[in-house]
């Protein structure tokens, strides 16, 4: 009782009392933290979820009236009735209607995530298995990502999404977003930003966001990708600009990438 009750609560508060992580009991999606998000979330709950909801209930009506209205009893002797053409008709353009009514502000949708702003920064996400490994390509940084066992957690972070190396972005920039894999597909996803990419060897995709809060998001391989495919988690963390440029100063020496032109002189050098 006390769980139905939970859900029906999480009904109404799961767009404002919830953060940027998966709740016990949520229903519905994770608070939009980008504009791309918030589309999504409104086409879903003010569009599709009515018609749902609409389709569900007649449906319903039409059963529980069948089963009345046409019981053996009330109906001994039944209709032969095998076509009728106006009925045809009709439930054929209806739902043609309805998936056109659905289609369009999707396609909208669809193509304004698919337009990129130009790039404040851009991040490489790799996939590998079974862990993300992240390049920050214009400020010669590089790393990996691995989740952190449950017995090493600390206080505030949540089991299975947290991260040793999280991605750290400013607020309200444009972050483009590279990705692809190592080894095998992976999908790069983030529930808060509306963003999820398949990670595919030997190819780049790319997607973008623009977080609007500080804050700690996170997301999860969304690609069946091995025997620890859930054991692969994302954790963006969003700072102001200042932060940001405080934290690059230090990872620009903490994860320096190696300057890759000189090894390879090096072992050309060598043969
Ligand atoms: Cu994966």
């Amino acid at each position: 009782m006390k769980k139905i009750l939970y859900i029906i609560l999480s009904l109404f508060t799961a767009s404002s009392a919830l953060a940027n992580q998966p709740k016990d009991w949520q229903l519905g999606f994770q608070d939009p933290a980008s504009d791309g998000m918030r589309d999504i979330v409104n086409f879903h709950n003010n569009l599709l979820l009515p018609i749902i909801i609409a389709i569900s209930v007649f449906v319903l009506f039409l059963m529980v009236y069948a089963c009345i209205r046409f019981r053996a009893s009330r109906n001994p002797n039944p209709s032969k009735t095998t076509h009728n053409v106006t009925v045809e008709i009709l439930w054929t353009l209806i739902p043609c209607l309805i998936l056109i009514v659905m289609a369009v502000p999707s396609f909208k949708i669809l193509y304004k995530q698919d337009t990129i702003p130009k790039a404040d920064i851009t991040v490489k996400a790799i996939g590998y298995q079974w862990y993300w490994g992240y390049e920050y390509p214009d400020e010669n940084i590089i790393f990996d990502s691995y989740m952190i066992e449950t017995k090493d957690l600390k206080e505030n972070q949540p089991r299975l999404l947290a991260v040793d190396n999280e991605v750290v972005v400013p607020v309200n920039k444009v972050v483009k977003v590279l990705i692809t894999a190592n080894d095998v597909l992976h999908a790069w996803a983030l529930p808060s930003f509306g963003v999820k990419r398949d990670a595919v060897p030997g190819r780049i995709n790319e997607t973008w966001f623009k977080a609007e809060k500080v804050g700690t998001y996170y997301g999860q391989c969304s690609e069946l990708c091995g025997i620890k495919h859930a054991f692969m988690p994302i954790t963006v963390r969003v700072v102001s600009e200042e932060d940001y440029e405080e934290w690059l100063t230090g990872a620009k020496i903490k994860f320096a990438k190696e300057i890759i032109e000189e090894d390879q002189f090096k072992k050309l050098a060598s043969k």
